[in-house]
């Protein structure tokens, strides 16, 4: 008897230094210090990153220091009522206010120590899953927080690539939160930043950041949008849209005509453009009309070799994938789903506005527009009632632009 208890209080004290030590080698428990100074736990440096809205990316660079880093960043749920297209109201489920939540940037390597905040304001409980962490459900499981809590969640980004986060509460919550809106994107840049396949670095001008979003919002029996008085209250009735699988709206940057007019992407001829394109619910199939994709990194991950000069890529249900162009010609080019049905008639499309000298040697019309012998001038109609803006469109990209010719 005497003999059996020395070997287990033998193996306890033997166990327990390991037990701390391994607790020693990942110290996610401890609460970090001040930005600028060194984190004790880590030995990594602390620094705070200001998340902006999209399409916009945080200023970080692009190939990171040599240390790893402790990255904090804050995500305060905001359940608020928004217009996704003219009059279509929904109450959106978001990470700070947009739709989709803002975009992540660290480097592999890097600690993300993130603060999750749901105000007293919200009516539901929310967490986050990080499709670039590892473990605990993506942090879903450490993270589920009612109204009027806050939880920190530290994790290492040991992927390199784009990756969608998203709510995940459990259950039938998990599809509503996200097509309500509550979704967002990370992008862990390697350390030495991104590289083609023999190794060159691949550096951007600028980088845009285009969530797309599905939306199954109930009408009435006449066919009009319904609105609620909060943010619980279309439970039911989205369910009922979600099991059709039709998407009454898909758009970028949380509205038709998020991305497009005053709100279109700004590049110059010569600007090289990374775009991160993500989609937590259900597959795309970015286009860009009169430009392409010099670079795709499959699948998003910056571990694979990028795929060059792709016309149409592909972006899965729950990724985000990163392409990257540089302009070559001015003027407008539109960037869509190429399933062109969700383009045009769902609203998943978007603009980028170049400015620039038009190469000539790319393209030109070498015949300006004029009749043809012996033809009647066509007489153009009024715009259909249906097709309003397509119409209005059209026509004035009719008007000749002389530095084309
Ligand atoms: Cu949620």
């Amino acid at each position: 008897m005497k003999s059996i208890c020395a070997v287990i209080i033998a193996t306890c004290l033997f166990a327990l230094p390991s037990f701390a030590a391994e607790n020693q080698r990942v110290p996610w428990d401890r609460v970090s210090g001040k930005v600028g100074t060194i984190d004790k736990t880590t030995g990594y440096k602390i620094v705070e990153q200001n998340l902006v809205q999209p399409p916009f990316l945080p200023a970080w660079p692009q190939v990171g220091p040599k240390k790893p880093r402790l990255i904090k960043v804050t995500l305060t749920v905001q359940e608020k009522l928004m217009e996704i297209d003219s009059g279509v109201k929904v109450w959106a489920f978001t990470f700070n206010g947009s739709v989709p939540g803002p975009m992540i940037v660290a480097h592999v390597g890097d600690v993300i120590e993130l603060t999750l905040r749901n105000p007293t304001t919200s009516l539901m409980t929310h967490n986050i899953d990080f499709h670039a962490s590892t473990g605990a459900l993506g942090g879903a499981a450490l993270t589920l927080i009612d109204p009027g809590e806050e939880v920190v969640l530290r994790w290492k980004a040991i992927k390199a690539g784009a990756f969608v986060y998203h709510c995940a509460p459990g259950g039938v919550m998990v599809p509503w939160h996200v097509v309500k809106g509550m979704n967002g994107a990370v992008l862990i840049l390697p350390r030495e930043g991104l590289k083609d396949a023999d190794g060159n670095p691949l550096m951007y001008d600028k980088a845009f950041y285009v969530g797309e979003q599905d939306f199954y919002l109930p009408q009435d029996k006449d066919g009009n949008y319904k609105e609620y008085e909060d943010s619980a209250a279309d439970f039911a009735d989205m369910v009922e849209v979600m099991e059709t699988l039709t998407p009454t709206h898909i758009v970028f940057n949380g509205r038709v005509g998020g991305l497009t007019d005053e709100n279109a992407m700004k590049a110059n001829v010569g600007d090289t453009v990374l775009i991160i394109h993500a989609q937590a619910n259900r597959r795309t199939m970015p286009h860009l009309i009169g430009g392409h994709a010099d670079y795709v990194w499959p699948g998003g991950s910056f571990d694979n070799v990028p795929l060059k000069d792709q016309e149409t890529w592909h972006v899965d249900g729950g990724q985000a994938v990163a392409a990257m162009y540089t302009f070559k010609q001015p003027g407008t080019y539109a960037y869509l789903t190429h399933n062109l049905i969700e383009a045009f008639l769902k609203g998943a499309v978007a603009l980028f506005q170049v400015d620039g000298e038009w190469n000539r040697d790319l393209m030109v019309a070498t015949r300006a527009r004029g009749q043809i012998d012996g033809e009647a001038e066509f007489e153009p109609k009024s715009c259909p009632q249906y097709d309003r803006i397509v119409c209005r469109r059209l026509k004035k990209a009719r008007q000749p632009i002389e530095s084309m010719r």
